[in-house]
């Protein structure tokens, strides 16, 4: 009944918050060893990992970096367009949805 409805939402009312993943696109000029160097500091990744996802990218044109939090994420982006800012690249990246 409707009651019950109530009292199971109550009960089990938490679902998992929506993530999102962290996607940096390919560009002509910013350097391979640029890009795995914020792979690796930005996104907890290991020289190996990092330069497997900057192949993916710069062959596909985008790839996955990372999935977090919409907070987490946002600051992912702020972080990686800062640093290419700094460094005069063009590197882009921008979080989406997960789905
Ligand atoms: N395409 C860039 C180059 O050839 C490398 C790159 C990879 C740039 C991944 C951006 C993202 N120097």
């Amino acid at each position: 009944d409707g009651g019950s409805v109530v009292a199971e939402k109550q009960l089990q009312k938490t679902k998992p918050p929506q993530m999102y993943q962290v996607v940096m696109l390919n560009d002509d000029y910013t350097p391979m060893e640029f890009v795995v160097v914020v792979i690796q500091e930005f996104f907890n990744k290991d020289k190996e990992t990092a330069t497997q996802i900057m192949l993916k990218i710069h062959l596909d044109g985008k790839g996955v970096c990372g999935v977090y939090s919409k907070d987490v994420a946002a600051t992912k982006v702020h972080q990686v367009q800062d640093a290419a800012r700094q460094a005069g690249h063009p590197l882009q990246c921008l979080s989406e949805p997960v789905e």
